[in-house]
């Protein structure tokens, strides 16, 4: 049998080129806390995102837990059904209640015309993802904050490097939360950061990730440890020389799948979005058994059948897990749009070496299954 074919595969720099990073932590035995890797990074990702400031983290998900700590968020908040379970996990941690609320049936974002029925007095905030890193519709989400006097953090994992009319958008919201595990367009094997907008808010996060310490004497608040140790920040330094490349390879896998899906009755990829730098992350399609003959599922277990593991992001959705699913917000039927989508995406292999044999393949299994 073939080699096995995952939904993705990390993109690794020259392991001869992070020898000599090795080598320099060896000699300085600078091994994490803030130290010159650290640092560099920080600064660089700035750079490279168009952000003002960047506080680099473990992983996502305490960049998440931390994020709403940061900003002091209680209550309720808003957030999508659609997304890694993480994004209302990081939520519970908090004691926060999450508000579900349904998404747009072409971005999969959280959909700003059904916010504000969810709103009451307990909500503090409103939590979107940019799923497979389509911008989320800002304006509208930004309007609808500034009338009620909520926050907006971004879950801004799968959005590395986006831009939407040649902005970042990670500057959207009050802050933006990345992740760089493994499986992401950029990866520091895992990590993640908080982009925010001003000095005071940066110094705010870097405390909370370091135990709450100001200095060696001073705790100014219940902080976690959260910080990227100095290895990591390495490779991400060695990475981000890597990642222009990455993403063009995964632009063309991308229209590579667009042209040769295209036309099979049922199946739908994702296009381009109107002034928006994609980087694609990720490559869904969904599946309408009613005009393609077969479902969602007969795809995901034919590849698999071929050692090609597809995946189904987002299924369940995050309102069906034990956890959430008694809440008020998660009844089956409050959220048509995102109820159906998670039976029909399906998210096929893309990352930076996969072939185009392999692509063939992919595509060849779907044509024959079609009606
Ligand atoms: N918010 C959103 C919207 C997210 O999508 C995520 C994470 C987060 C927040 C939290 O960020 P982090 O705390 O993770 O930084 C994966 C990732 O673990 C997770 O980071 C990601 N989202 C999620 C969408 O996907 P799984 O359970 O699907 O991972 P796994 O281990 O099944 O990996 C998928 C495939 O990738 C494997 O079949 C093989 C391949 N793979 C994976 C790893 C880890 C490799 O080839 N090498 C590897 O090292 O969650």
């Amino acid at each position: 049998m073939d080699k096995p074919i995952y939904v993705t595969q990390p993109a690794l720099p020259p392991l001869d080129e992070f020898v000599k990073y090795l080598e320099e932590i060896w000699e300085s035995k600078r091994l994490t806390n803030e130290g010159k890797f650290h640092k560099e990074l920080e600064k660089e990702l700035c750079k490279y995102l168009g952000v003002k400031h960047i506080s680099i983290f473990s992983n996502g998900t305490l960049g998440l837990i931390t994020a709403l700590q940061a900003l002091k968020i209680t209550g309720e908040v808003i957030t999508t059904p659609f997304s890694f379970v993480a994004t209302s996990h990081a939520l519970w941690w908090n004691n926060i209640k999450p508000v579900f609320v349904d998404i747009e049936p072409v971005t999969f974002n959280l959909d700003p015309a059904k916010i504000e029925a969810a709103i009451t007095p307990q909500t503090t905030a409103i939590m979107p993802v940019h799923v497979y890193g389509n911008p989320c519709n800002i304006a509208a989400i930004k309007e609808i904050a500034d009338r009620y006097g909520l926050k907006i953090i971004y879950d801004a994992a799968h959005a590395f490097g986006v831009k939407l009319n040649g902005d970042s958008v990670m500057n959207a919201g009050d802050l933006s939360v990345l992740s760089f595990h493994a499986t992401k367009t950029y990866n520091t094997i895992e990590g993640g950061a908080i982009v925010c907008q001003d000095e005071a808010m940066k110094k705010r996060i870097d405390f909370l990730k370091n135990f709450g310490f100001a200095d060696e004497v001073t705790v100014v608040g219940p902080g976690i440890n959260a910080k990227m140790n100095e290895v990591q920040a390495a490779f991400g330094l060695l990475q981000l020389k890597y990642v222009d490349g990455a993403i063009a390879k995964r632009k063309t896998i991308t229209e590579y799948y667009r042209k040769h899906l295209a036309g099979i009755p049922g199946i739908t990829c994702s296009a381009d979005m109107k002034d928006v730098v994609h980087t694609y992350s990720y490559f869904p399609i969904l599946v309408d058994k009613s005009k393609y003959g077969s479902n969602r599922d007969d795809i995901y277990d034919s590849l698999m059948k071929l050692n090609i593991y597809a995946r189904k992001y987002f299924y369940p959705l995050i309102s069906q897990f034990p956890t959430y699913k008694g809440l008020e917000s998660a009844q089956p039927g409050k959220m048509p749009v995102a109820e159906k989508i998670t039976l029909e995406v399906l998210c096929l292999p893309i990352f930076p070496d996969l072939a185009t044999e392999s692509i063939d393949k992919i595509i060849g299994c779907i044509k024959s299954l079609a009606k």
